[in-house]
């Protein structure tokens, strides 16, 4: 019957999975990283036959890390899309029943189930802007089972545009010359660059206000290498003393979190006068009362800020005595490292590993780092040269986000700057959070060179004796420390399982040449095992820093 063949035609079908890939698509998804089962094996399936790279990981908390590094570096959504009940089991008990939609709206700026397939991308793209739009974030899409499965007929499926990048906000013209004039009356002017900063692109007109005016700044842990680390007016090295003494302090997407000690006494003077500058409304005000409050796209308030400041010539003075407080010190607080550095006992201790990393790091890698001591003393060492290329467990000192970080630094470092690569440096007790994804760096083949820092333990640890003599009194629940871990652990046979390089390292000289052998060889990813003294600690602190992530 010709009719019916010709009707046939004329309805084309196209499967729920393929809409939902579609969509994703449409926004500009360009990578999913997930497990799949039922009832999301089909989506991911569209998705790579739509050319969006789909990398499939071990853990979903690992996938999840690295869909948020994928945001944070391209500027594109983190979204999470979990497959749910096909819709006429709900409240059933159907398998793996869950009020998914309501347990991830505490934790999303927007959580949704689309009330029908045509419905799926314009609950998409609300997801996707509202996840870049204002303070980036997480959203959650909910897919019944059902929706994946369905045959549609695809002229009853409308797109929705790729959403717009988001709109470039100013500050008020009034804010920008109040905090011109602040910022010119200071006596011991500091600059804070935040991850904000990196994330709204802002390192150019930071670098100039900076160079221009000849102000002192410094870096918080993923604003490292907005102006490079290396340059003359980072302060890094006296963090301490030059938060202590400033008087007047400009944030750029800091917040005033525990990570800058909430803003207060002692570590801040009482009377230090803040601008913050910032995306996030919210933001504004919270710990202390801002001397003035820059709301805005950060790229965009900075370029106004040079603007007003270029009316009238100025630059902090060069020889104030603020720039020879904070030169003396960062020299003392360097020498101490330094002199850390080039002990030549063994087992090596942080500063040694680290010092003989830094000199083979390659300019433009991606630096990515977790642990406690690791990612602490990791930070001062190790340098940054370019924006947004340094991923550490940050605010949250969630363990576990290295692997997955590092994976999705080298899947963006693959496309877009091939030949770049990924060093991720580790605890031990870090790495094993995520640490069977090394197979997914081995499937996908990824330039990633991962260091375990192994003290045997979290902080700190107990040698090999130590360990057996413990073990003689009693089991080892009652007995083993909480901190401790397995001694001398192979944690380099991981990466070998799969195919990679593995080597353990306990000299500086074997470090050294590990490492040299792991840049050189481009065709595999390797893991360095850096054994350390178990006792090693940092070098003694003016106050407690970024310890807390010891928490
Ligand atoms: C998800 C999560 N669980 C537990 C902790 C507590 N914690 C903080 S640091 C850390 C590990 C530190 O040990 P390691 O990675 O070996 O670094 P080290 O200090 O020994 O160099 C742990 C478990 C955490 N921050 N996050
Ligand atoms: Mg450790």
């Amino acid at each position: 019957m010709p009719d019916s063949n010709f009707a046939e035609r004329s309805e084309e079908q196209v499967s729920g999975a393929t809409v939902i890939a579609q969509a994703l698509k449409t926004q500009d998804v360009e990578y999913i990283f997930g497990i799949v089962g039922i009832p999301v094996t089909e989506i991911a399936i569209a998705a790579q036959q739509l050319g969006i790279k789909y990398i499939g990981m071990r853990n979903e908390q690992a996938a999840c890390y690295a869909a948020s590094a994928i945001g944070y570096l391209t500027g594109r959504p983190l979204l999470v899309i979990g497959g749910s009940p096909e819709r006429n089991q709900e409240t059933m008990g159907a398998f793996q029943e869950f009020p998914q939609v309501e347990a991830c709206r505490l934790y999303t700026k927007f959580s949704a189930r689309p009330s029908s397939i045509e419905a799926v991308p314009f609950v998409i793209e609300k997801a996707v802007r509202s996840s870049i739009y204002g303070r980036p974030g997480a959203c959650y899409v909910d897919i019944p089972a059902d929706f994946v499965n369905l045959q549609v007929n695809v002229n009853s499926i409308k797109y929705v545009e790729r959403c717009m990048s988001p709109p470039i906000s100013m500050a008020e013209t009034s804010a920008v010359c109040t905090a011109a004039s602040v910022i010119r009356s200071a006596k011991q002017p500091l600059l804070i660059i935040g991850k904000g900063a990196a994330y709204a692109h802002a390192e150019e007109s930071i670098q100039k206000l900076v160079e221009q005016y000849k102000l002192p700044f410094l870096p918080t842990p993923m604003g490292k290498g907005v102006v490079p680390d290396n340059h003359p007016y980072c302060v890094g090295a006296a963090r301490s003393r030059a938060l202590q003494f400033a008087d007047v302090i400009v944030l750029f997407g800091a917040r005033l979190n525990w990570i800058l000690h909430f803003g207060l006494p002692p570590r801040y003077q009482p009377d230090v006068k803040f601008i913050q500058v910032d995306i996030c409304a919210e933001e504004l005000g919270n710990n202390v009362k801002p001397a003035v409050t820059l709301l805005g796209d950060i790229n965009a308030v900075t370029k106004q800020l040079l603007e007003e400041l270029d009316k009238t010539p100025w630059q902090y003075p060069p020889e104030s005595k603020w720039w020879k407080t904070l030169r003396e010190k960062m020299k003392s607080n360097e020498a101490a490292s330094k002199e850390l550095a080039s002990k030549k006992s063994l087992p090596m201790n942080y500063y040694t590993v680290f010092y003989h990393v830094q000199e083979q790091l390659p300019r433009d890698c991606f630096v990515v780092s977790e642990g406690a001591n690791t990612m602490d003393i990791g930070r001062t060492v190790l340098q940054n040269y370019l924006p947004r290329h340094r991923l550490d467990a940050g605010t949250f000192g969630t363990m576990g986000v290295g692997l997955g970080f590092a994976i999705a630094a080298a899947m963006v470092a693959k496309d877009r700057s091939p030949g770049q690569r990924i060093i991720c440096v580790e605890g031990d007790s870090a790495f094993g959070f995520s640490g069977m994804e090394v197979e997914t760096i081995c499937r996908y083949n990824l330039p990633i060179i991962l260091l375990v820092v192994n003290n045997n333990g979290i902080y700190q640890g107990f040698d090999s004796d130590t360990w057996k003599e413990m073990l003689k009194f009693q089991d080892a629940a009652s007995v083993v420390p909480p901190m401790c871990l397995l001694p001398n652990s192979h944690y380099e046979q991981v990466m070998t399982a799969f195919g990679g390089k593995g080597y353990f390292v306990q000299t500086p000289e074997e470090l050294q040449r590990s490492l040299r052998q792991s840049l050189a060889d481009t065709t595999k990813p390797s893991l360095i095992n850096i054994m350390i003294e178990p006792q090693a600690t940092r070098k003694t602190q003016d106050f407690h820093w970024l310890t807390r992530s010891n928490m």
